[in-house]
């Protein structure tokens, strides 16, 4: 049982706190940075007080915060919750008309941000009348204010239930929710996931590759560590070529990042010291049995699985390393309630395919939107994902609710040709659709990746129809198969399906 006082401020919580417990630990690193509890606090508190005597904050109104993964973006997240003030974490990569939508469904009145990211926002700010006042750091203009400002502030006095900040969805479906939080639920996913299945210890070092402006990234690199006093690398840039070799630089030990990652990080594993490593997060994205299997058999570790969301802030079904059920996704994160149900949202019994639905003490609540109503029913969040429970209780995924694909009758969840189809030595990524057809109503559709070295060919076609029919039942291979460069994926690295959907009806 969760219990919160009624007045928190989850920096008090999670950085006051831990600074005045263990002032020199250190907390943040990044190439050529080390800052300890107390320097972060420092800067957290100088921050704030820019925000509040130079930028005019009161509490409750809205920050926009734009940076890539680094410590000062971490700062200025914990100086906005210290003055009353809601975060708005934006992808560094939004161009000014998305972040003309953020900041205009948001009412943003301020935003502090990396210089090196001022263009897009400049060239947003005309079509944005609430926002009053930007500053930037990286060039002087933030860390001048920083200077002339104590290192103490008296943080601002917040009920638990106020809102600390809104999250943006990645936008696997187009159009964008803005998912509101408070500062209870900041500190209620440490104390579920972080606490019953992450197990992490204040010895760990946390790295990983999710953005900071994605829930998954702000829990995994600094919500979980820091609430229990643990410290955690931030990179710029974490691709996988890039985050093999920090792990070993770091000597991180705890890891967050997606299922396309862990497997393009597989084949080159072996080429670094990833020695420290004891725990390794996979969300974000249905993880495939051969990815997990893949990267035990490289590193030894066998990976903690969820199913997250922004609208819950962070995972609610998982499992435990030694609870871990190849194919399932685990169970519901104690605090967490989920079940499947019908169309009418009846409770279905298990084995049967159905909407998975969700309670817990983080969600969901949408920021001005209708789409509330539909997403949100007697308390539960329909998340959009088809699941069903099988005997022993645990969930497992069969696609989005929008990747079943009806062909001649047959319900086929397009993650499980996709995965089969991963098996294939010539497969780097692949995303499978259902494509319109007379016969059939629709037919499975594969947009394939190759890796180096393969070329398309109507053999290769063959080859991995064939080699899916031995995989799975033959009735799911992909009738039709289209090789691409890349596929449409989302800021947060989510396969973008509805547009290939929408290609495959052309
Ligand atoms: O959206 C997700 O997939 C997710 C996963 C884990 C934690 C948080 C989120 C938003």
């Amino acid at each position: 049982e969760l219990a919160y006082p009624a007045r928190l401020n989850a920096a008090t919580e999670l950085l006051d706190r831990m600074a005045e417990q263990h002032p020199e630990r250190t907390c943040l690193l990044a190439p050529g940075i080390r800052w300890s509890y107390r320097e972060l606090l420092e800067k957290a508190n100088r921050i704030a007080h820019v925000l509040v005597e130079d930028m005019g904050l009161v509490p409750g109104n809205r920050v926009l915060l734009r940076a890539p993964n680094h410590p000062m973006l971490v700062a200025a997240w914990f100086a906005v919750l210290k003055a009353g003030g809601i975060a708005v974490t934006t992808m560094p990569l939004l161009r000014a008309k998305e972040l003309t939508e953020v900041i205009t469904k948001a009412q943003i009145s301020h935003a502090l941000g990396d210089a090196r990211l001022r263009e897009e926002l400049e060239n947003a700010r005309p079509g944005c009348p609430s926002l009053r006042q930007v500053l930037y750091w990286g060039e002087g203009a933030l860390e001048g204010r920083m200077e002339e400002k104590p290192d103490e502030f008296q943080n601002a006095d917040t009920a638990s239930d106020d809102v600390a900040l809104i999250a943006f969805t990645s936008g696997t479906t187009g159009k964008p929710k803005g998912c509101v939080h408070f500062h209870r639920d900041l500190l209620a996913v440490c104390d579920t996931f972080g606490k019953h299945i992450l197990r992490a210890s204040p010895e760990d070092t946390f790295i990983g590759s999710p953005p900071l402006a994605f829930t998954y990234g702000l829990g995994g690199l600094v919500l979980f560590p820091m609430r229990i006093g643990a410290k955690s690398v931030l990179l710029e840039r974490a691709s996988p070529e890039l985050l093999l070799p920090a792990i070993a630089e770091f000597r991180a030990s705890v890891l967050f990042t997606s299922p396309t990652a862990y497997r393009a990080m597989t084949a080159q594993a072996s080429e670094h010291d990833l020695s420290s490593l004891r725990k390794c997060v996979s969300a974000g994205e249905f993880l495939p049995p051969s990815t997990r299997r893949l990267w035990k058999e490289a590193t030894g570790i066998e990976m903690i699985d969820g199913i997250g969301a922004t609208e819950m802030l962070h995972i609610f079904i998982s499992h435990t390393e030694e609870e871990a059920k190849p194919g399932a996704t685990g169970k519901p994160v104690p605090g967490y309630e989920a079940c499947v149900v019908d169309e009418e949202g009846n409770p279905l019994p298990p084995g049967v395919v159905g909407r998975l639905a969700v309670r817990g003490p983080t969600g969901c609540r949408y920021l001005d939107d209708p789409r509330q109503q539909s997403y949100v029913q007697k308390g539960w969040n329909i998340t959009g994902d088809a699941y069903l429970v099988d005997e022993e209780g645990y969930f497992v995924y069969q696609a989005r609710t929008d990747d079943m694909i009806i062909s001649a009758g047959y319900n086929i969840a397009a993650p499980e040709v996709e995965d089969a189809l991963l098996l294939h030595p010539a497969v780097a990524e692949c995303a499978v659709v259902g494509a319109p057809d007379p016969e059939r109503g629709q037919i499975v559709k594969a947009y394939v990746v190759l890796r180096p070295g393969y070329g398309p060919s109507s053999e290769l076609v063959k080859e991995l129809q064939d080699f899916v029919k031995g995989q799975i039942a033959p009735y799911k291979y992909p009738r039709a198969i289209e090789f691409r460069e890349s596929l449409p994926r989302t800021q947060t690295g989510k396969l973008q399906r509805y547009i290939l959907r929408q290609e495959a009806q052309q």
